[in-house]
Parts: structure tokens; C-alpha cells; sequence
């Protein structure tokens, strides 16, 4: 026979089975009347150990049961909120507006500009194409999200060159020039609030932003030929602190910072203010009627780009052996005996030599001599393509014009 502890280890075992009531055995009777006694009494005091066991162990199963359920709901509500962020991102990089709505209406995003700006600022697992085109949108709700997102991004005592960078890769620029004019605004006024007292204005700022973006281009793009020394761009921005010069100092700061490390802009789909300003608009392989008395057609390497249409011998040719810049001229469809025909010409006068240079075999560059130049393309979609290229081209800029006009503005601040 075991003792009351020997009793109680036993039952402690029998925790992990289901308790089962087994009948009492027999009292034996070679036990005097006080040992039976207390072998009832030890019999009770086990039994109700073993039932205080099992409603322990029931309350134990009940209470780790609840914080089973209790856990698997959060995670289940978890998995599910995941799940609908995951699908909201998805959303939003395909559509923005239809994204964000889908996670308001899912009480995973704040209706607020400010909640928007900042899961657009987080920027997890969201395109950056699209966080562009969400934040150039017009209407007034989008304006102001605009304005809470440039509001979180941090630009004390950053130059401009930093300032940029900084804001050039938390989404990717679209190629509207209307909306690249509103988020520089909102990016000139932001910087010109955190640092006072650098840019006379925030068209100052807006200027010189341009400026360095395109002096990143031609710096670092291997289709620019013409590199610019820092002279040439400090010479660029004479006047553009409300009429007055900027320090030299600092242009030659940011001149130099660019040229030695230039914007990590994010990689999308090729639609990107590089792409804007310098990429070629379209190349080809083309015939091209010479300008000389005896007309002899010249298939050549064409780039159409930044305004001008370059042709080459050779793909692979450093120099161009021609450039037309395309201001001032008009194009049409002509008929000649090659198929596939246009003309570029100045309208109104057909006497005059169109403004071009080319280069000679022996390698001198002079002035073009045609009053028109014919071109023949392969086909008729090609030569379709090129007209409206080039009819693109040829009609005014909408980026130079923008700066133009505050060009304007702020020399004429000056005057006043
Ligand atoms: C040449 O003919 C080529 O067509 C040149 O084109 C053309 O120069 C010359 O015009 C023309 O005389 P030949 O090779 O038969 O001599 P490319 O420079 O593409 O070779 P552009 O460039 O002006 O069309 P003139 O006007 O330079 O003589």
C-alpha cells in the first residue's frame, strides 16, 4: 500500500490520461477498525485529490483552448489584413486612385492626405512609377497629399543637390510635364522652407533644380555628347536669383557633387525625366537626298533628339556627320521616285538655307546648304512615325517654356 504523497505523485500521472473512476478494491480485513478507517479516509482524500485534479485540468484545457482560439483569431484577422495591404499594393501599383480607395474601404488606409502621404513616403512594396503618377494628379484631394508628402521629407541643411536626391528617389518622376511642374514647385517651396535665407525665391529654387537635373543628364548620359564645364553652368544660371547672380561657391558645390555621383533615379519603365529630357524621341535608318548639285540619296543612321535630328554613317559613330535643329521648320509628305517620303523645310520661303551644320569628309564642320532635306523611310508606318515624331519635336516645349517663364519672372524682379 502507497503512502497519501505516493497517492498524489500517482494521480499527478494520471494528469495527462483522462481520470476514469475505478471502483474502490476491497477492504482488507486482517486490518483493525482504525486502519480501516483511515484507509476510507486516505480512499476519500484521494479521490477528491483526483477530482480537484481533473476540474484543475479541465480549467487548465478551457483557459489554454481560449488563448488557442484567442491567438488563431488575431492571427487569422492578421493573416487577412496582410493579406488585403498585399492586394491593396497590388491594386495601387496597377491603379493608384483604385488602390488607395480599395484599402479606405477596407479601414487599411485613413481618408486623410496626411495617412495617404505617409504610406505613399513608407513606399513598401509600392511601385514607384505609381506613387509618381498618384502625386501629380490635379484634383484638390491629391494636391494636398502632394503637399503632406514633400512635408515629410526632411531638407534642413541639405544643399540642393542632396535636397534632390533625396527627393528624386522616394517616387520616380512622370513624364507630364504639367506634373513634374507641381511637384518642383512643391519640392522648391519645401526646401526653401527648410533652409530660409539660401534662394532669394522658390522660382530661384525651382530654376536651379531644373538645372542640376538636366546638368545630371548631360554629365552622365553617354548621348550627350557635349559635356558642360562647370563655367558653362555657372554662366547658365547668371541671374536667376531674382535678377541677381547665385553664389559662385555653391554653383561650383553643386556642380561638382553631380559630376561625381549622379542621381540614382528608380528604375521602372524607361518614363522618367531622363527619359524626358534626353533620351532620343526615335532612331532609325533612313535615305536622306544630298544637298550637293548632283542629288545622290545616303542611307544614314537618324537620331531624333532634344529637339534636333542627327544623322550617322555608322550606328556606332562618336560624331554625327549632320544636325538640323528643328526650330523654325515645318514638315510634309512629298512624292519622289524613293516610296515612303517627307520634306523638312522653312515654311514661306523656299529660297532660304536651312540652319544646319555637317561635317566634311575631311573632317571640317561646316554649314548645311539645304533649302529643304528630303527623307525616305522604309515604310509607310515608319515614315508616319517619323512625321510625328518630328512634328512633336518641332512643336514648342512644354519644359522649356515652363522655365522660361519663370525665367522671366524673376529677371523682371529684378527690373521692378
Ligand atoms: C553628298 O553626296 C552626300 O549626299 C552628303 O550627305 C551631302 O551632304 C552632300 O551634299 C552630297 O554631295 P556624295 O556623297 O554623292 O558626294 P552625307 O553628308 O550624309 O554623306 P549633306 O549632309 O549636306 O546632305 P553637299 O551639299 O554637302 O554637297
Amino acid at each position: 500500500m502507497g503512502t497519501v504523497s505516493e497517492l498524489c505523485a500517482s494521480s499527478f500521472q494520471a494528469f495527462l490520461r483522462p481520470a476514469v473512476k475505478d471502483p474502490p478494491p476491497p477492504v482488507p480485513d486482517d486490518l483493525t477498525p482504525e486502519e480501516q478507517h483511515e484507509l476510507e479516509n486516505i480512499r476519500r482524500r484521494k479521490q477528491e485529490l483526483l477530482e480537484d485534479i481533473q476540474r484543475l485540468k479541465n480549467e487548465i484545457a478551457e483557459v489554454t483552448s481560449e488563448i488557442e482560439n484567442l491567438g488563431s483569431t488575431e492571427e487569422r484577422k492578421n493573416m487577412q489584413r496582410n493579406k488585403q495591404v498585399a492586394m491593396g499594393r497590388k491594386k495601387f501599383n496597377m491603379d493608384p486612385k483604385k488602390g488607395i480607395k480599395f484599402l479606405i474601404e477596407n479601414d487599411l488606409l485613413k481618408h486623410t492626405s496626411d495617412d495617404i502621404a505617409q504610406f505613399l513616403y513608407k513606399g513598401e512594396g509600392l511601385n514607384k512609377t505609381a506613387i509618381g503618377d498618384y502625386l501629380g494628379e490635379r484634383d484638390e484631394f491629391n494636391l494636398q497629399v502632394l503637399h503632406d508628402f514633400v512635408e515629410l521629407h526632411e531638407f534642413t541643411d541639405l544643399n540642393l543637390v542632396q535636397a534632390l536626391r533625396q527627393f528624386l528617389w522616394s517616387f520616380r518622376l512622370p513624364g507630364e510635364a504639367q506634373k513634374i511642374d507641381r511637384m518642383m514647385e512643391a519640392f522648391a517651396q519645401r526646401y526653401c522652407q527648410c533652409n530660409p535665407g539660401v534662394f532669394q525665391s522658390t522660382d530661384t529654387c525651382y530654376i536651379l533644380s531644373f538645372a542640376i537635373i538636366m546638368l545630371n543628364t548631360s554629365l552622365h548620359n553617354p548621348n550627350v555628347k557635349d559635356k558642360p564645364a562647370v563655367e558653362r553652368f555657372i554662366s547658365m544660371n547668371r541671374g536667376i536669383n531674382d535678377g541677381g547672380d547665385l553664389p559662385e561657391d555653391l554653383l561650383r558645390n553643386l556642380y561638382d557633387s553631380i559630376k561625381n555621383e549622379p542621381f540614382k533615379i528608380p528604375e521602372d519603365d524607361g518614363n522618367d525625366l531622363t527619359h524626358t529630357f534626353f533620351n532620343p524621341d526615335r532612331e532609325g535608318w533612313l535615305l536622306k537626298l544630298g544637298g550637293g548639285r548632283v542629288k545622290t540619296w545616303k542611307r544614314r543612321w537618324f537620331i531624333l533628339t532634344d529637339n534636333c535630328l542627327y544623322y550617322f554613317e555608322y550606328t556606332t559613330d562618336k560624331e554625327p556627320r549632320g544636325i538640323i535643329p528643328l526650330e523654325n521648320l515645318s514638315i510634309r509628305e512629298v512624292e519622289d521616285k524613293k516610296p515612303n517620303c517627307f520634306e523638312l523645310f522653312i515654311p514661306e520661303n523656299k529660297d532660304q538655307v536651312i540652319k544646319a551644320c555637317k561635317t566634311e569628309a575631311d573632317g571640317r564642320v561646316v554649314e548645311g546648304n539645304h533649302t529643304f532635306y528630303r527623307i525616305s523611310a522604309p515604310t509607310t508606318e515608319e515614315k508616319d512615325e517619323w512625321m510625328n515624331s518630328i512634328k512633336a519635336a518641332i512643336s514648342r516645349d512644354p519644359f522649356y517654356e515652363m522655365l522660361a517663364t519663370r525665367k522671366k519672372k524673376v529677371s523682371s524682379m529684378k527690373r521692378h
